[in-house]
């Protein structure tokens, strides 16, 4: 039998923060020991907020050399930037005709990038969900691990392919989303109604995976929580919440145990047992990252070695779609 596909992506919009590790590269290295993988930088996705040039290259290769350190084998997976692919642009313009703006206008990420970049509200912000849908459907993939706030694109994703299905036979796989039952949506530690985005422009707000053990530490200590004092997940105490989410995701111990190894304990103590968690798990990612940022030479072989065997795959498929829409082939 052959083994089920996996495909997910990560934009080169800034160093990732703990929330992305939780919500998805942990689960990508989880899961990537029983599936076949593509794991990609999207820096197609991040273009649709303006980008300093230089600034987009350098987040591109540590976006790459973050997803090694955080343990995706390239060996064994397929790493590579979606831009070294143009078949995801390609099937991405064929998509667009079986998308409807009446769905894309409902997509909740257009709403709030929007209105966060008003003087650049681009069609590639407003068509970004049927790149996405490109990325997935390109490989067949039958897996999408996300975070919570892709759950709306990978829905979308499935219509498209299930639309394009129905027209045309049975091209495309639709895919599942993989959303984990803790940590799929890490909340800012400056405002915990809102998730953290390593774009975010308040530091404090965001822990970053090249932080130093005592900047983590500080953060959490500074964290926004309610004047209580008592460490229960409630919906009512979103600070708590999220803290108590990251250290249950921090030590594989269950949420109602963390509250009871935290029942005596003040504010002061369960946030610096927070940062202490959170500094220890991190610590050794950082080495390890900056040992392959040394050899930016290896790097690039890795990712072009990626984009060969991704864009083998990418172009079967598109190849299947081209000749069932009508194309000459
Ligand atoms: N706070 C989060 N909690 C859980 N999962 C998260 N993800 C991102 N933030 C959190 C998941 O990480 C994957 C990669 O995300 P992305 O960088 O491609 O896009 P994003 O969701 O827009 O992430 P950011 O940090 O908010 O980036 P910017 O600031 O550039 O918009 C996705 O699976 C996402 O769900």
């Amino acid at each position: 039998m052959t083994q089920k596909r996996i495909f997910s992506g990560i934009q080169s919009t800034g160093i990732p923060t703990l929330g992305s590790f939780l919500g998805a590269i942990s689960n990508w290295e989880k899961l990537s020991a029983e599936y076949d993988c593509l794991f990609c930088v999207v820096d197609l996705h991040a273009i649709t907020v303006r980008q300093n040039p230089e600034t987009l290259r350098k987040y591109g290769r540590e976006m790459l050399a973050w997803l090694i350190a955080l343990g995706l084998n390239p060996e064994k997976n397929i790493l590579y930037y979606q831009s070294h692919v143009p078949a995801h642009a390609e099937l991405s313009w064929l998509l667009n005709c079986f998308a409807y703006m009446g769905e894309l206008n409902r997509m909740t990420q257009f709403k709030v990038k929007s209105a966060k970049n008003e003087e650049n509200i681009n069609v590639g912000l407003y068509s970004y969900p049927v790149l996405q849908a490109a990325d997935i459907l390109l490989y067949r993939a039958d897996l999408v691990p996300v975070g919570e706030d892709q759950r709306q694109h990978i829905e979308l994703c499935r219509d498209i392919a299930g639309r394009f299905n129905k027209i045309y036979g049975d091209i495309f796989t639709i895919p599942e989303a993989y959303i984990p039952p803790v940590g799929a949506k890490i909340m800012s530690l400056q405002n915990p109604t809102e998730k953290m985005s390593k774009s975010d422009e308040n530091v404090n707000s965001c822990v970053y995976l090249s932080d130093s053990p005592d900047a983590i530490i500080k953060k959490f200590k500074r964290a926004v929580t309610d004047s209580d004092n008592t460490v229960k997940f409630s919906q009512e105490k979103p600070g708590i919440s999220n803290l108590l989410t990251i250290y249950a995701c921090m030590t594989g111990k269950k949420i109602a145990d963390c509250e009871a190894e935290f029942a005596d304990a003040g504010y002061g103590a369960f946030k610096q047992a927070v940062g202490e968690a959170v500094a220890q798990n991190l610590a050794p990612y950082r080495d390890e990252h900056a040992r392959i940022m040394s050899d930016i030479g290896e790097l690039d072989a890795i990712a072009a070695k990626g984009a060969k065997k991704a864009a083998e795959s990418a172009a079967e498929t598109l190849a299947k779609v081209k000749k069932a829409i009508g194309f000459v082939v």
